[in-house]
């Protein structure tokens, strides 16, 4: 089969939609580059001296990795001397990141999670980047957090890189979902998938179990007609997949359904969830929804909630369309 590289695909996605202006296929290349410095740090391990914890915690009070500070500045170094960014923004950083002075500014704004997954470091369990970008608000100055808070409807792009056995790239700029796997000995990202569709029907959930006496009423109605299976309400046996990196589980469903949920729940009523907004559900839900799937906070469409801070979490419910409208349904009963 004729291998086509990310490069000769943003290339002809150009020349055919016109819809990846030159700066955003430099900035879609220079993240994908990025995500392959990333993966090979990732895969060291413990040969890299780069496991365990940095002895630091992020904005949201959780102990940092090395890998994710590590992947962090590698996602700010490649991104900041290409003149196609405004400013960045990272799960690992408070505040958002200008671009320096002594570089050229360009119109997009690059949010990411630059390790979605820790959790699943140091036990060698797949894990990720997630990144979505938006442009910059017209005629804006120097950029602020206020400039971020679009709903996700405005994204121009969204991606995943899941390292995991293979290290793949999943990437929409609103024209359909296409994966890309990395060519390790060339060191190039080679189109594996084009046109990636979930299946609107699925057996299989994902949520953490662990949490079933703390869901609201809705989601424990959902999950118990599940497992109920054949003689149960929904007349049928469901399988469960629970890997905790969301990149992993998304990456599951795109390729063969599925629902995936991490609900708001009684343990913290000020907390709506875990998952941010703005670089993970956003992103996700912009993939899900170009490949056919759905994605809703219980209530609305993820992509049309009307962000209020950087770091905001929300009630996550994505994956696989007809399941994603009962679970949602349960919510508006
Ligand atoms: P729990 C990883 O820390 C993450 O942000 C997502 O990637 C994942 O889906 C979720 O949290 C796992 O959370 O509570 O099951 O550990």
């Amino acid at each position: 089969m004729k291998r086509i590289s990310l490069t000769q695909y943003l290339v002809e996605e150009q020349r055919q939609n016109n819809s990846i202006p030159a700066e955003l296929r430099l900035l879609i290349e220079v993240v994908a580059r990025a995500c392959k410095t990333i993966s090979h740090a990732v895969g060291k391990g413990a040969l890299g001296e780069v496991l365990g914890t940095a002895e630091t915690e992020n904005i949201q009070g959780e102990v940092q990795k090395k890998l994710d500070i590590i992947s962090n500045e590698i996602l700010l170094e490649a991104n900041e001397w290409g003149g196609h960014l405004a400013a960045m923004a990272s799960e690992e950083m408070e505040s958002i990141h200008p671009i320096p002075n002594r570089y050229p500014k360009g119109e997009y704004m690059l949010l990411f999670d630059p390790l979605d997954g820790s959790s699943n470091i140091d036990v060698n369990v797949s894990i990720g980047t997630i990144f979505s970008v938006l442009k910059a608000p017209e005629g804006m100055g120097q950029p602020t957090e206020a400039d971020f808070m679009q709903p996700g409807t405005q994204q121009v792009a969204a991606g995943y890189a899941v390292y995991g056995p293979q290290t793949m790239l999943v990437l929409t700029t609103g024209n359909g979902v296409n994966c890309f796997t990395l060519d390790r000995e060339m060191g190039s990202w080679v189109l594996t998938q084009r046109d990636m569709q979930i299946p609107a029907k699925t057996k299989e959930f994902a949520i953490n179990m662990s949490n079933a006496r703390h869901w609201h009423a809705p989601v424990k109605r959902y999950v118990d007609e599940l497992l109920a299976g054949e003689t149960g309400p929904r007349g049928t046996n469901f399988n469960m997949r629970w890997i905790a990196s969301m990149v992993a589980d998304v990456h599951r469903i795109l390729n063969r359904g599925g629902v995936f949920m991490y609900p708001a729940d009684l343990r913290d009523t000020s907390m709506p969830g875990k998952l941010r907004l703005m670089y993970e559900a956003n992103p996700m839900a912009f993939i899900v929804e170009q490949a056919g799937g759905a994605a809703t906070d219980g209530q609305q469409r993820i992509m049309e909630i009307q962000p209020h801070k950087l770091h905001q979490r929300v009630p996550v419910f994505l994956g696989s369309r007809d399941e994603v409208a009962v679970v949602t349904g349960y919510h508006q009963a």
